[in-house]
């Protein structure tokens, strides 16, 4: 949504205005708020005109200007009924210069997890990615993966989940149980850069909304599994302005990940690419290693695939 569509969509959001105050207010002629008025209803906006002006009666459920309807957070999205990856599309607009935009679907179907793994990503799930271009060296973009997480969480929680986050990037309800949890949500980060700029950053984010857990992998699980249908407009606004707080400091970010963490404390087997390492996961340190006490001492992985153990 452009700037001046957004500023029409606030005033007549506030009550009843005539189409004339709002131009005045906007500096725009009169037949351009009349057509921002069409475009808005396009959209999906209920807009009513009566006697006393125009006047918002609803908005619609979801999409990018719902989304970004109210969002206190400086992002605009992208919104696609079905795209192959949102992932794949973030980083077209990336080459091209974007920034801070949000390209969100409702359906996948060539999505993609780390290690080229498959993303099953049905209609009716939050597909989100984010195109940032932080002022970060290549080393510290580990911490806006965890930021990501940090976010997911929040927002799943508020949405009455409790979820918490298995290291690095998994975002599991119930993890007390005996199956050590079902995996609700996973980010894929990637990033283009040199030595020591980052030129751009794609955070992928895949939360599994409003789907049955039949069309979902063994193992997953889904918010309306734990708790019914969700607000999706409302939980993507809570996730983006939580990050958006999260990723102007990253160190926080790195904190709120601890104190979310069903990590921490347990025994792990970490697969890295050299091998394995196992031991009590005992920290998590920035950028976003995980800190694993092994027979032989404390080791820093900085990417693997974690399983949690159960004690010995
Ligand atoms: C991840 O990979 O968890 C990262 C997933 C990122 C998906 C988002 S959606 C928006 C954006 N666009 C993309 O194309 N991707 C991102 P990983 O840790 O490698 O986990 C992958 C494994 O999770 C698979 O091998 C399956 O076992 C399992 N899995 C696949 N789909 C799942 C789902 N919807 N829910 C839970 N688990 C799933």
């Amino acid at each position: 949504m452009n700037d001046t569509r957004r500023a029409v969509l606030e005033r007549l959001a506030e009550g009843p205005v005539p189409g004339p105050d709002v131009a005045d207010d906007l500096g725009v002629s009169r037949n351009a708020v009349w057509k921002h008025v069409e475009g808005l209803r396009g959209s999906g906006f209920d807009i009513e005109s009566s006697d006393d002006g125009y006047a918002l009666e609803g908005i619609p459920e979801y999409g990018g200007p719902a989304v970004e309807f109210g969002l206190d957070a400086p992002f605009s999205v992208e919104y696609h009924d079905a795209v192959g990856s949102t992932n794949d599309r973030a980083r077209e607009l990336a080459a091209e210069g974007a920034e801070d935009v949000v390209v969100l679907a409702d359906e996948q179907t060539g999505s993609r997890g780390r290690l080229d793994r498959a993303w099953s990503a049905p209609s009716g799930g939050v597909w989100a990615s984010l195109v940032l271009r932080p002022d970060l060296p290549p080393a510290h973009v580990p911490a806006l993966t965890l930021a990501a997480a940090v976010a997911t969480t929040d927002a799943a929680r508020e949405a009455g989940v409790p979820a918490e986050i298995k290291w690095p990037n998994d975002v599991l309800v119930g993890t007390e149980g005996d199956r050590g949890g079902r995996k609700l949500a996973g980010i894929l980060t990637e990033m283009e850069g040199e030595a020591d700029r980052v030129s751009w950053v794609v955070v992928g984010i895949g939360v599994n909304a409003n789907i049955p857990v039949d069309d979902l992998p063994e193992g997953a699980t889904s918010l309306r599994e734990e708790v019914g249908e969700v607000d999706r407009r409302v939980f993507v606004q809570r996730l983006l302005e939580r990050f958006d707080d999260l990723r102007g400091d990253p160190e926080s970010a790195v904190e709120a990940w601890r104190e979310r963490s069903a990590t921490l404390g347990q025994r792990v087997r970490v697969e890295r690419a050299d091998g394995e390492v196992v031991g009590e996961a005992v920290d998590v340190a920035f950028p976003g290693s995980l800190v694993v006490e092994t027979d032989e001492g404390r080791v820093r992985v900085h990417a693997g695939d974690c399983e949690h153990l159960r004690p010995v």
